[in-house]
């Protein structure tokens, strides 16, 4: 019988998760059911949403239970089908979690073309990270041609996007990243105007004005803390700033408190708007129409970075990546492509 290695939640971490958190388990695969497919799962997505869903607490999505395989995006392809319309070795995506085998109704499964465009990109530019930059830059962000725009967490899978698409809409684009070598990459791979380390350089708002000679008009923010704080009162009369993710405090135990600049958003008449990617499910087509033709004509690029030794290797690269050690979007190969 199949045997099925997974990585359920072990305890709920205290700050910044450890491996320890997490414990590998197998169980045995069972047989299908009408409509049903088994699917060998290929690469495995692991974002910074999975810490909040690791405690208990304020959240638009339910924690995984002690215990319970953590939830995830991945990629895999169709071993065995109990439903006419889907064949052995069509590839598909959707939310298969930390395991080597799933599941699940065929319909409503995302199929892959592995001719238009590598299985990796449906984790990442043309995945949930890519549309998440879309919708936040054009509705959240109301991006217009032209504009100066701030990106924070920059070299991540969501900021190279961000920071790319703005670069086609011939936006002046300053990104923030924490190593030297996310910085030259932004610049002289993506395209970015400028770019600093914020672990490296001690005054922000110097380093943001000298930058952003006239303001900003657009701040997609990933990160939120001492960046923000220096970010938001530069914006320009009418800003627009896209609350995306705040990373610097998923592991933090106790809130952290900053500078008060709400009366920076009454001299800048700004706006600030949070927002989940999930908002925009009914668009998600046009946009991957509009990024997908984007990637093909070579205008986008796809920086990912993957970390090989299976699905023993999921926890590792999952801590790595809150620790900045991807460059891109951070996958784990779970199995062979072939
Ligand atoms: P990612 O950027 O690929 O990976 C996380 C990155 O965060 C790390 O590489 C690291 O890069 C940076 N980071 C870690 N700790 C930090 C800190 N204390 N201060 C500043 N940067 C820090 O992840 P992603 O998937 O693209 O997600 C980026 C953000 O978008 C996250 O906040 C996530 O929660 C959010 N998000 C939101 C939605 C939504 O629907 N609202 C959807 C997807 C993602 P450095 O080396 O630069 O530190
Ligand atoms: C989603 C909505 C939001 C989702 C992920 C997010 C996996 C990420 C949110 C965050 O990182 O804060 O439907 O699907």
């Amino acid at each position: 019988m199949l045997q099925n290695k997974q990585i359920v939640l072990a305890a709920r971490p205290e700050g910044f998760p450890k491996e320890s958190d997490f414990r590998l388990t197998s169980v045995s695969v069972r047989d299908l059911a009408q409509g049903e497919v088994l699917i060998r799962v290929i690469y495995l997505s692991v974002d910074p949403y999975m810490r909040g869903r690791m405690s208990v607490g304020e959240s638009y999505a339910q924690p995984v239970a002690i215990d319970e395989v953590m939830g995830g995006g991945a990629v895999g392809v169709v071993l065995d089908s109990m439903d006419p319309q889907c064949a052995i070795g069509t590839h598909v995506s959707g939310f298969f979690g930390w395991q080597e085998y799933v599941i699940v109704q065929a319909k409503g499964l995302r199929r892959i073309d592995p001719s238009v465009a590598p299985i990796t990109t449906s984790q990442g530019v043309l995945g949930m990270t890519g549309l998440t930059a879309y919708f936040g830059l054009f509705e959240i962000g109301e991006l217009q041609e032209g504009e100066s725009v701030v990106i924070s967490g920059a070299a991540g899978a969501v900021g190279s996007v961000a920071g790319q698409i703005a670069k086609l809409r011939n936006c002046h684009v300053v990104g923030i990243a924490g190593t030297d070598e996310k910085v030259a990459y932004l610049t002289d791979a993506l395209g970015f105007d400028a770019a600093f380390n914020y672990r490296t350089v001690t005054d922000y708002a110097a380093t943001i004005k000298g930058l952003c000679p006239s303001g900003i008009d657009v701040y997609f923010e990933n990160v939120g803390g001492a960046i923000t704080d220096a970010v938001i009162p530069q914006l320009n009369v009418h800003g627009r700033v896209a609350v995306c993710g705040q990373i610097s405090q998923y592991n933090l135990e106790q809130p952290e408190m900053g500078p008060r600049w709400m009366h920076h958003l009454i001299i800048k008449r700004a706006k600030v708007q949070g927002f989940l990617v999930s908002d925009f499910a009914p668009r998600y087509a046009e946009a991957l129409k509009e990024l997908e033709s984007w990637y093909n004509q070579g205008k986008l690029k796809f920086p990912v970075q993957i970390a090989n030794g299976g699905i023993e290797a999921a926890p590792g690269a999952f801590i790595g990546m809150l620790r900045g050690e991807n460059l891109g979007k951070q996958l784990v190969r779970i199995s062979s492509e072939l």
